[in-house]
């Protein structure tokens, strides 16, 4: 594996050398922002904000780990790659349509949902959004799918970065996207980032690895991936018997025909502490370890931190912020070429620094590796 590394370096551009790691972000991200979701009965201000992006940002830019750079534009094809065309192109019209429709123009939000037994098309556009979203959560705007684009870009840029060479790279993505599947969005999540980013580098190793460390359950990233051998995806997440997604994210869900035992979810169930996560990690690193993968992708959530007010009121994770470098070094100790992707992570005072923490944990730890 050091060798593997040291030979990945040299194919690095001069400049790039002095890059503990780059960030790809656009200020962009802030012309999606929902004025409320519907959240457990209620409509309250969105969780998921633009000054999530501005506080990592800024911590970012203090920590000094490399430059910051603006996402390459891909087009649609790879997010074609991942998610169906009728879904994008509800994605980037219900908003006019919805509001010619006579409807609120504050944001498209469902009230009445496509589920089992009740679920033919219906393009009506008070109707459309109840059966491509999953729940209130994740307002359309007019410009969510260009805005959702560009944090897909902002992946797939730091994939090209790894196929250039380098070791690691972090897409300040927002909004998220681990709840978004091939043909569903949810949970603040449009467009899938990490599995669009695992995907494209698909093309260029057989074998690529998710792990999900968001609160969560990655939901989104499973159902794309459940059929699949190519992809193992990892998810380290609160029970859902007491925690959003509820209806996904339990031990026995280890994936369909090709994809048998190429998804592992590792429910944590009560408040888990710092060691207790680290022994979920040790048990999603040996998987994606003998798994042996090319690639490495991370969806990157914070909202395992104490107190995250997204997380169930008093059982969220008990995780300070010391949790988070030995996360990021755990991550470090596989070897592989990594891209974190930004998810979750909703107490913004902390946010930033808990950022900073996990990937100063995982650069750390990968100088040592050099050395
Ligand atoms: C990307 C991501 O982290 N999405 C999370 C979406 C969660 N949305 C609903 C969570 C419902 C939790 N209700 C608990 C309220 C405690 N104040
Ligand atoms: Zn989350």
């Amino acid at each position: 594996m050091q060798t593997t590394i040291n030979n990945r370096s040299h194919a690095r551009m001069l400049w790039y050398h002095t890059a503990l790691m780059i960030t790809i972000t656009t200020p962009d991200h802030a012309l999606h922002a929902a004025p409320h979701e519907f959240l457990d009965g209620q409509i309250v201000p969105a969780f998921e904000s633009p000054a999530r992006a501005e506080i990592i940002h800024a911590a970012l830019r203090a920590a000094a780990f490399g430059p910051i750079l603006p996402p390459r534009q891909f087009g649609e094809k790879p997010l074609l790659a991942v998610h169906d065309a009728s879904y994008l192109r509800f994605l980037e019209t219900i908003y006019q349509r919805w509001v010619a429709a006579g409807a609120t123009p504050a944001a498209v939000i469902p009230s009445t949902f496509a589920a089992r037994w009740m679920n033919r098309p219906c393009n009506d556009p008070l109707a459309e959004p109840g059966y491509y979203l999953f729940d209130g959560s994740a307002p359309i705007m007019a410009d969510t799918y260009r805005i959702a684009s560009q944090a897909a870009n902002a992946a797939l840029t730091a994939a090209d970065l790894l196929l250039q060479g380098e070791r690691a790279a972090y897409a300040l993505c927002r909004p998220p996207g681990h709840h978004a599947g091939s043909d569903l969005g949810g949970g603040y999540c449009y467009l899938n980032n990490a599995a669009i980013a695992a995907q494209y580098l698909r093309q260029h190793s057989e074998r690529v690895a998710v792990l999900d460390i968001d609160f969560h359950h990655g939901n989104g990233t499973q159902q794309i991936f459940y059929e699949r051998g190519d992809v193992l995806v990892v998810s380290i997440h609160a029970d859902p018997a007491r925690n959003y997604p509820y209806f996904s994210g339990y031990a026995d869900e280890s994936g369909q025909g090709s994809g048998t035992n190429a998804n592992l979810n590792i429910p944590l169930t009560g408040t888990p502490t710092n060691d207790d996560y680290m022994i979920a990690l040790e048990q999603a690193g040996a998987r994606i370890a003998s798994f042996a993968p090319g690639f490495l992708v991370v969806s990157a959530g914070l909202d395992t931190y104490s107190g995250d007010p997204v997380a169930e009121n008093g059982a969220g994770f008990a995780l300070t912020q010391a949790a988070y470098p030995l996360i990021g070094a755990r991550i470090a100790d596989l070897g592989l070429p990594t891209l974190f992707a930004q998810e979750g992570g909703y107490g913004v005072a902390a946010l930033g620094e808990n950022v900073v923490a996990l990937l100063r944990g995982f650069i750390v730890q990968q100088e040592q590796q050099r050395s």
